[in-house]
């Protein structure tokens, strides 16, 4: 069995890279510089933001770590880590986004609750692993199932680690039984991270990932899969990552109103200039990521330097240059696309993006209009201003 450590156990954290921006030391949450972030297709491990609710556990005997598959199922197994690279390995290219990112902005409208993040709450890995839907098969569920004999509808995961709002138990999600049987939906158990060995803060031995779902169902350091009735009751599911109306708050929340939040909408940022700027009258390069979730490609991308009254379209990164995108759509369906625009800045300006999906689902315009107070999916036009250098410079004189 795995080793495990009481929520307040700190002290043997992995080591982090000094660029990552912390957001929180404990649980330790952080993400890399936004410069950083688009700084290749692919994020290297250590630049990706790492999103935690406890301490990191540790799992020091591979040898003897199992996975269980129980629940509503005939005949239960344990499965160790070579069962489970038996199996094939797919490598799936997927943007895992937390659904906190840029909550930061969405406070400062109304005070929401939860870890501040700017916009680098995401990163976009290759992942490999086996897949949900050939491991379920060794407990005899087939490919597109989506209720077992027993009455299984929902597959939960959960983990090693403890949270305290779990009140010291472990970390929890499920997914619906049909996703996970649907070999298309690519829902994986990975063991590897960009080609190296899944990292502790990331997961280590195993993790789901789930492309195309808020990070939050993509759980790290799993110790059992549970087939169950009803989606899962923990914690992370019922009283968090769920998406409520600008007239909620927490005096009249009623958390059984809504759904667990899965899919994530069109996002996009600019991560080439910070929020103020100070940048040379003329031309600039505007360049950032955007992403949707569900498996929905990027249609577009706008870039405004007036405010929203006129745009220009945002060219994706040629293949060839690096980073590129895959001219194969398929393959990369559930990851970001890096997008760059060289634009005339007139003076003091807010240069403005906003990016628009393959079902032309589009951001929303201001971030008032889907305020919720937990500050999940901030996915409004992304703003910075830019304040012309030589102006100021001037002013100065
Ligand atoms: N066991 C466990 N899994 C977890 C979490 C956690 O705290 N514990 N955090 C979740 C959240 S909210 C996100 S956004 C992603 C972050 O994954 P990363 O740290 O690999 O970037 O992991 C998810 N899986
Ligand atoms: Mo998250």
């Amino acid at each position: 069995m795995p080793s495990l450590r009481g929520p307040s156990d700190y002290f043997q954290e992995p080591p982090r890279h000094p660029a990552l921006r912390i957001n929180s030391k404990e649980p330790f949450n952080a993400e890399p510089p936004r410069a950083a972030l688009i700084s290749s297709y692919v994020t290297p491990v250590d630049f990706f933001y790492k999103r935690n609710h406890g301490p990191i556990p540790i799992v020091d005997d591979i040898e003897r770590y199992r996975v269980s598959i129980d629940g509503l199922v005939k005949k239960p197994i344990h499965l160790s880590m070579s069962d489970i690279r038996k199996l094939p390995k797919y490598n799936v290219t997927a943007t895992l986004q937390c659904a906190g990112n840029r909550r930061t902005a969405m406070s400062k409208t109304r005070t929401v609750k939860g870890v501040g993040w700017d916009v680098a709450a995401l990163g976009n890995a290759i992942w490999g692993g086996a897949k949900l839907s050939d491991v379920l098969e060794l407990v005899g569920i087939s490919q597109l199932t989506t209720v077992t004999p027993l009455g299984g509808k929902h597959v939960e995961f959960i983990s090693v680690d403890k949270c305290k709002e779990e009140n010291g138990g472990p970390y929890k999600a499920s997914i619906p039984l049909g996703q996970a049987t649907n070999p298309e939906a690519d829902v994986l158990l990975a063991y590897e991270m960009n080609g190296e060995v899944l990292n502790r803060d990331h997961g280590y031995p195993l993790r789901v990932v789930v492309p195309g779902v808020i990070g939050a169902r993509s759980v790290k350091w799993l110790d059992r899969i549970n087939i169950i009735q009803e989606e899962c009751q923990g914690f992370f599911m019922q009283k968090d990552y769920k998406m409520f109306p600008p007239s909620v708050n927490w005096d009249n929340i009623n958390w059984s109103t809504r759904r667990p939040q899965m899919d994530f909408p069109v996002q996009c940022a600019i991560c080439s200039l910070d929020d103020v700027d100070y940048v040379k009258q003329g031309k600039i390069t505007v360049a950032g990521y955007a992403v949707s979730g569900g498996g929905r490609g990027i249609e577009r991308v706008d870039i405004s330097v007036d405010g929203g009254k006129t745009w220009v379209e945002a060219q994706r990164h040629q293949k060839g240059s690096d980073p590129y995108v895959s001219d194969d759509m398929n393959s990369d369906k559930w990851a970001w696309v890096l997008f760059k625009a060289v634009v005339e800045i007139p003076g003091n300006a807010e240069v403005i993006a906003k990016a628009v999906d393959s079902a032309a689902n589009v951001q929303p315009e201001n971030v008032v209009d889907i305020w919720n107070l937990r500050g999940i999916l901030n996915t409004s036009w992304h703003r910075v201003r830019v304040r012309n250098a030589l102006q100021i410079a001037n002013s100065n004189l």
